[in-house]
């Protein structure tokens, strides 16, 4: 009798895992499905202007994709214990979708499903971008920038934000341009196609943009930051201009604006030999604004960017404008520049608010105009 109940309980033992098999095969097979027509559209699709129109789409059908997916999850749960390897994997994949669900709805996940190397969310009026290539040590990738730089121009043309703030990982905010992408160029195809010119993009921003840099900041990585309008950096960041091992010089400013913010002679050991630097020597030269705690790094910088971005925006801008007009133009030109800026700044709302909230002893209330 016993052993006719064994035979019974491996009976329903196989049943259940075919059962299981047979689910998880459906589950994949839609799945694949479901995904495969965006699969054809990032394919066809060559530039990001073409992308963009199917942003909203996509993001209403990932996030009815989410829903369904939330059903079968529910369905699986209880099929979770004592289930095929398969089905767990299918399990926990489902839970990492959920994460990401819920990030979503909170606002914080990505906001653009076609960003590949990137990873975009807005906190508050701060507007933040991940570089997100881990395995490459997010090395700038031809991809990787156009999508920067995309992002860059929404948050720069969103009057909902105030500050970017631009971040890799701990190991590495970048370690360069992609130099894998980089060593079969000719001359003739560099030059012809202005190679790589479109990095210069971001010096057209008009708000504020803070690098927050852990681990390698090298070569692309080090000009990227330095673009930036400040520098926040980890205490174990390692700042440098590499290139010159590589056959090659800096290329999206690291001579200029290293010279600008470090003096020649610095400029000249750390270009000409390729020598990396820390961030305590980074910060001691002026390059960084502030050193912190590795993990405190992205915090902080977000919270400067939520600073700035809570007062007046054309104020913040004309400020920046004049700042940057410091590298252009002599000292004359520059102050010349800046009290013309300045007598301007009396036509808006917010100087007479800024002033009359001093006078009144209350919190002034920007309108920004
Ligand atoms: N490009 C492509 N892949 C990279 C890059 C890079 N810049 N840096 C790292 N990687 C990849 C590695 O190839 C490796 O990939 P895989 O595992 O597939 O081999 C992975 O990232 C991890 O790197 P490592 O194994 O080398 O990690 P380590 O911890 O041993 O070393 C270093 C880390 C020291 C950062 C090392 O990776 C390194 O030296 N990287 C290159 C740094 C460099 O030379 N940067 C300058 C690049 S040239 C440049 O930036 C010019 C900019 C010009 C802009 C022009 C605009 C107009």
């Amino acid at each position: 009798m016993a052993h006719i109940n064994t035979n019974i309980r491996i009976k329903e033992k196989d049943l259940s895992s075919k059962f299981i098999l047979y689910l998880t095969t459906i589950s994949f097979v839609v799945t694949y499905i479901r995904t495969y027509p965006e699969l054809i559209i990032q394919r066809n699709c060559k530039n990001t202007h073409q992308l963009k129109d199917h942003n909203a789409e996509l993001l209403e059908r990932i996030l009815s994709n989410r829903r369904e997916d939330e059903k079968m999850f529910t369905f699986l749960r209880p099929l979770s214990k004592g289930g095929s390897k398969a089905t767990k994997l299918l399990i926990a994949s489902n839970n990492a979708k959920f994460s990401t669900f819920g990030a979503l709805q909170k606002g914080y996940a990505n906001s653009d499903p076609h960003y590949n190397n990137i990873i975009t969310e807005s906190h508050g009026k701060v507007g933040l971008i991940t570089l997100n290539r881990p395995k490459a040590l997010n090395a700038l990738s031809n991809d990787l920038f156009h999508e920067v730089n995309d992002a860059l121009v929404k948050y720069d043309d969103d009057s909902n934000i105030g500050a970017i703030v631009i971040t890799g990982n701990e190991r590495a905010f970048a370690a360069g341009a992609d130099i894998k992408e980089m060593s079969d160029q000719t001359f003739a195809q560099v030059y012809k196609y202005n190679f790589l010119g479109h990095w210069g993009k971001i010096n057209d921003i008009k708000k504020p943009t803070i690098a927050a840099v852990n681990g390698f900041a090298l070569g692309g990585g080090c000009e990227l930051a330095m673009c930036c309008d400040i520098i926040y950096a980890g205490e174990k960041a390692l700042f440098g201009q590499p290139e010159i091992k590589l056959g090659i010089i800096p290329g999206a400013g690291g001579t200029q604006r290293l010279v600008r913010a470090i003096g020649k002679s610095k400029a000249m050991e750390i270009v000409l030999s390729g020598r990396n630097f820390s961030a305590q020597e980074a910060e001691r030269w002026g390059l960084v604004s502030k050193i912190l705690p590795s993990d405190k790094v992205l915090d902080e910088a977000i919270k400067l960017g939520q600073d700035i971005a809570n007062l007046s925006q054309p104020a913040i801008q004309a400020a920046k404008e004049s700042i940057n007009a410091a590298f252009e133009l002599s000292l004359k030109e520059g102050c010349h520049f800046e009290r013309r800026l300045f007598h301007s700044l009396f036509s808006l709302n917010d100087q007479k608010e800024g002033m009359s909230a001093f006078v009144q002893k209350r919190e002034p209330k920007w309108t920004n105009d």
